[in-house]
């Protein structure tokens, strides 16, 4: 019996056909960290918390899942939903299922009276609809107070059933606990573990509360991050790390902060973070300390290889002068470490069909250093959802001023939007992606496993050294990915 349960489901599986050629990047496993950042809030209560992976189940699924651990005194059901696009109550087709999260929770109700019902995350505007508690922001400590409320019978205060995000900073110095009982973490699993919150830039599709803020705020206390590090090793070998940071080279001072940290660990982790090219260009010093450092996976986020997006977008100086970079990085400093970047179709001066083109073309060819790519269509938020998402939300500079850009909606209720300058919309824009990264799969021989997919493919028990050499292709010849994933997350239902 749990006193709150927390769901959770991996990053959007299964979608579309589960073609691994399209969804490479999302097979793999990894558990996001925020759902275990509110757990350990709230066991440091002395309440328990089952995180519930519900990844790939169907609703009576979830129910023979969560069924034993309710009872008259469960005090609340949660759902993380940043990562959350799949499952039960994930984005894609929450309109149809109406009913069944309904039926759900009529069910949790019969066991558990008292239960309320509540919504953390990026996207827990979503489930507002079923008269749910919405955290917005971060949680940590509101979620603290609200079930301290719960717990002594008060009436919960909270403005039309909404609790605004944490102001405080206690997240720096207050270690997330995991509880080696029930929190099902595997022999050598990577995890994350949160570096700091928020982003000195602003680049103007990025959504993000605490974006613009100054550099090196929020950063957690070195020793915080390092016990948590130590804990996890000590428990289950876990060297392999996913870094809970927009830009982890953000400062020098950051890293050599933590790199004296660090150095009292008893081995040596194995890093994947966002890094910033231009930072490091312009901080050589960074390169050597992010070395020692372990880093593993670099990942960077060039977007576009066109310059005049690049400066629109916030990354402004020419595309190629980061790439060179790169290649330098790849061939004098940093042999053996990842190096994979993000790219976004669908900016200003993207063109449908030829951007797409372009971009294979020179993602196969070896004018490109990287070791692999990732390419998604640009979102901007549709005009009929603009104020509502705001009030809980920050939005994007293209979210907040679209029509500047040359972005208009034929219908404002729904995603698609059209640039009137280029004639690109965000259904071409789509099925450029897909095109594109069926293409890659094909003929990118050269790429092998590199940024965040390599934790996730390492969860599945493939061998680093076979990630470090493989291409796609190769290793989706040889394993049942998509089986594997699924084999994985059903782990996590098995007691
Ligand atoms: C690591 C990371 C990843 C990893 C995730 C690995 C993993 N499984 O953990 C990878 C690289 C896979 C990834 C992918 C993506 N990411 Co990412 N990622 C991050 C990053 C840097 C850290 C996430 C983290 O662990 N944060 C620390 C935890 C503690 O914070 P949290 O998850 O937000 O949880 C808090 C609150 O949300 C809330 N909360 C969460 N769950 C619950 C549940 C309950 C019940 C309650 C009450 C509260 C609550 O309380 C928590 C504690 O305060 C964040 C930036 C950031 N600083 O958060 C971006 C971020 C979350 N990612 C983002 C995006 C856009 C993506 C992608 C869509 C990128 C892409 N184009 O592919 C994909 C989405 C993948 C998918 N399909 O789901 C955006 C999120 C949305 C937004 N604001 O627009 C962020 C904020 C980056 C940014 N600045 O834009 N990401
Ligand atoms: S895209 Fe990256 S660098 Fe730009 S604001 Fe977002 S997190 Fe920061």
């Amino acid at each position: 019996m749990s006193d709150c349960l927390i769901l959770w489901a991996d990053q959007a599986w299964p979608k579309r056909s589960g073609d691994p050629k399209i969804t490479l990047y999302e097979q793999g496993y990894q558990k996001p960290l925020g759902p275990w950042v509110i757990a350990s809030s709230v066991r440091s209560l002395g309440l328990s918390v089952d995180v519930v992976n519900h990844t790939g189940m169907d609703w009576d699924q979830l129910w023979a899942r969560v069924e034993p651990s309710l009872d008259q005194s469960t005090l609340w059901v949660g759902v993380s939903t940043t990562f959350n696009i799949s499952g039960c109550f994930g984005l894609a087709g929450l309109r149809s299922q109406w009913r069944d999260v309904v039926t759900f929770m009529a069910r949790v109700r019969s066991r558990s009276p008292r239960c309320q019902f509540i919504a953390g995350g990026y996207f827990a505007l979503t489930l507002r609809r079923f008269n749910w508690w919405i955290f917005s922001g971060h949680g940590d400590q509101s979620i603290v107070a609200f079930t301290q409320q719960l717990r002594s019978g008060l009436l919960i205060s909270g403005e039309d059933r909404v609790v605004k995000g944490d102001q405080n900073q206690t997240f720096l110095t207050t270690p997330t606990v995991w509880d080696p009982r029930v929190d099902r973490v595997r022999q050598g699993e990577a995890l994350t573990v949160e570096i700091s919150r928020g982003c000195r830039f602003k680049c103007s599709f990025c959504r993000y509360h605490l974006n613009g803020r100054a550099a090196g705020d929020y950063v957690r206390d070195p020793d915080c991050i390092r016990e948590e590090m130590l804990t996890a090793w000590q428990q289950w070998g876990t060297e392999y790390w996913t870094l809970g940071d927009d830009t982890f080279n953000e400062t020098t001072e950051k890293l050599l902060t933590l790199a004296n940290s660090f150095e009292k660990l008893p081995f040596r982790p194995k890093l994947t973070a966002y890094l910033r090219v231009d930072l490091l260009e312009s901080h050589p010093e960074q390169i050597s300390i992010l070395r020692d450092l372990g880093i593993h996976n670099a990942m960077f986020g060039l977007e576009t290889l066109n310059r005049q997006n690049g400066q629109i977008v916030g990354k402004g100086r020419d595309p190629q002068r980061s790439i060179d970079f790169i290649a330098e990085l790849r061939t004098k400093h940093w042999p053996g470490v990842g190096l994979h970047s993000g790219f976004i179709l669908g900016l200003p001066w993207d063109q449908p069909g030829t951007t797409a083109r372009e971009f294979v073309d020179w993602a196969v060819s070896d004018r490109n250093p990287l070791h692999n790519v990732s390419l998604e269509a640009l979102n901007i938020m549709r005009p009929a959802w603009r104020d509502h998402w705001s009030q809980f939300n920050t939005l994007s500079e293209f979210d907040r001023d679209a029509e500047k850009y040359g972005y208009l909606w034929l219908d404002s209720s729904s995603p698609n939007w059209t640039n009137s300058n280029t004639g690109m919309d965000y259904t071409t824009a789509l099925a450029d992606v897909e095109w594109a990264t069926i293409e890659l799969f094909e003929r990118a021989k050269n790429f092998r496993i590199a940024g965040f997919t390599w934790n996730r493919l390492y969860n599945l028990g493939i061998d680093p050294q076979e990630l470090d050499s493989c291409n796609w292709k190769t290793l989706s010849e040889k394993y049942d990915l998509v089986q594997m994933t699924q084999d994985r997350h059903r782990l996590d239902s098995s007691s």
